[in-house]
């Protein structure tokens, strides 16, 4: 039975998974999981993950969650190219730092930006109130700072002159926002030209493919309403600004 691959590409971690897994020629099979639709919430899904998230691997009778322990998975039972996660101890210990600060940086500040300019109008049928909203981009400000004075400095990848992990999973965080019209590329040439060299790295129809759906999330409201996910997720709403 091949590996499966529960995902849906409107996710971040669920991108760096499918990326990286063709990159390196992982044979797979995409099982699509629509967020959208709710089918997180169903039975089915229910069955491989009570956490109800994607991505989510399944590999004969081994499931794994989380998207950083399905990529070192994948990197060590294929062997992927030493770059991505290198036996370099040190090395390998700047790529683990990087992916366990952009949980509650990057990652978090990403998310809160999307959802503030894409999701809750949708749902709410009102705006982001601006004080919320300004508070949401200066934390992301913040964080793509960081990014470019510690996790970047002068390097052309994160670790050194090699695309790893790290960069992968950066990348995909930084795009959320950015399908939402925000361009934090604007004034950041440090961030841009790290960003073309990751998608050059990926390969620039892979990358495309894989952002195709958030670059066009205009596309969701349909999705939502039809699936009745729009009530559901009211509440969600409300404890976001709590
Ligand atoms: N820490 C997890 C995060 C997984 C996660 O939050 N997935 C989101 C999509 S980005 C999800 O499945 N959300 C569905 C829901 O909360 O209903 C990882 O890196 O895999």
């Amino acid at each position: 039975m091949p590996l499966e691959l529960f995902l849906d590409l409107h996710s971040q971690p669920c991108r760096s998974v499918f990326m990286f897994a063709k990159k390196n020629s992982i044979p797979f099979e995409f099982k699509k999981i629509d967020l959208a639709a709710g089918q997180q919430y169903g039975e089915e899904f229910g069955k491989i993950s009570i956490l109800r998230k994607v991505p989510v691997m399944r590999d004969g009778e081994f499931i794994l969650t989380e998207s950083i322990a399905i990529l070192n998975y994948l990197a060590e039972k294929f062997r992927t190219p030493d770059h991505w996660y290198p036996a370099d101890l040190q090395k390998r210990a700047c790529v683990n730092e990087y992916l366990a600060w952009q949980h509650s940086a990057m990652r978090a500040h990403g998310s809160k930006v999307f959802w503030f300019r894409a999701m809750v109008p949708l749902i709410t049928g009102a705006e982001v109130p601006k004080e919320k909203m300004d508070s949401a981009m200066e934390d992301l400000n913040a964080s793509l700072k960081l990014f470019e004075e510690k996790f970047l400095q002068d390097r052309s990848f994160i670790i050194g002159d090699q695309i790893s992990l790290a960069d992968l999973v950066a990348l995909v965080e930084v795009m959320q926002p950015v399908g939402t019209g925000v361009d934090v590329f604007k004034d950041r040439p440090k961030l841009t030209a790290w960003s073309d060299r990751v998608k050059k790295e990926m390969g620039i129809a892979l990358f495309d493919e894989a952002h195709d759906v958030i670059m066009n999330v205009h596309h969701l409201p349909q999705t939502f309403q039809e699936n009745g996910m729009l009530e559901f997720l009211k509440p969600r709403i409300q404890k976001m600004f709590n």
